[in-house]
């Protein structure tokens, strides 16, 4: 289907000129969520609260995920004040590991808590589980995890021996022409910490693989806060394009080329 989708965006691009009506596009800002949310499943707390949790898609993939929760107390009353604390982790048979996330706010435009979680590996490599706690009660969610279509989260080892990992914000709708670009960059302390990387500055190159070629115009991502990057990219066709990013702290080169894949 999006390839029928592709094949017709190609040829309206090829049999009429540039207009402005193309504008009329929906254009999504990185990591907002989606206009609703798919519920994933439901567990119980130790506390009896239930605690059901919604993705964006109903199949959660590799990368930038927003993870949402709601909450119900034992006699089914919405409860919209706990504190909600997420717990990621991949239990990989001989080791464990936990990836980057942030735990979710209450959010009064979705009445959801809204939270994310950077799933680094698919569920192919062991088995992926999501705690939940409320008020320090936990609940526990076995995720399935599939590869994503694209690369757009990767792990790179920098100059300093330290490993980041990078990740592209979803969902996002591409369009051809500028669009706004958000990565999260993220720091591997440990196995179960990966806290957000602040002072970094990076240079990014989009280039089109299969026709070998960039695009001019582009906007490096600058640090907003909390490990969010944004900029602005110029895709000026659909295809395969890919991120190249330039990784700096300090003026001094970290990894010269971390990337990551779209294709539209
Ligand atoms: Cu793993």
């Amino acid at each position: 289907m999006k390839k029928i989708i592709v094949g017709v965006l190609m040829s309206a691009l090829v049999f009429t000129s540039c207009n402005k009506d193309d504008d009329e596009t929906v254009v999504t800002t990185p990591g907002t969520p989606a206009p609703t949310q798919v519920e994933i499943a439901t567990a119980t707390t130790s506390n009896n609260e239930t605690v059901t949790l919604y993705a964006d898609e109903s199949q959660l993939s590799t990368g930038y995920e927003n993870m949402y929760v709601t909450v119900k107390d034992a006699s089914g009353n919405a409860i919209e004040d706990a504190t909600v604390e997420f717990a990621p982790l991949m239990d990989m048979g001989t080791m464990q590991h936990a990836c980057p996330f942030v735990n979710p706010t209450f959010d009064n435009t979705i009445n959801k808590y809204k939270g994310y979680v950077v799933y680094t590996m698919s569920s192919m490599g062991g088995t992926w589980t999501l705690g939940v706690s409320v008020n320090g009660n936990l609940a526990t969610f076995t995720l399935n995890i599939a590869d994503s279509p694209t690369k757009v989260v990767g792990n790179y080892t920098g100059t300093d021996g330290v490993t980041y990992i990078v990740s592209l914000l979803r969902p996002v709708t591409w369009n051809v022409g500028m669009n706004d670009v958000e990565f999260l960059l993220h720091t591997k302390a440990s196995m179960m910490s990966f806290p957000a990387v602040t002072d970094f500055t990076m240079v990014m190159t989009p280039w089109m693989t299969s026709m070998n070629h960039g695009s001019p115009n582009n906007i490096d991502p600058v640090h907003v806060g909390n490990g969010h990057y944004n900029g602005e990219v110029n895709f000026t066709m659909t295809g395969d394009w890919r991120l190249h990013l330039q990784l700096n702290q300090n003026g001094t080169e970290i990894h010269s080329d971390a990337f990551l894949d779209i294709l539209f």
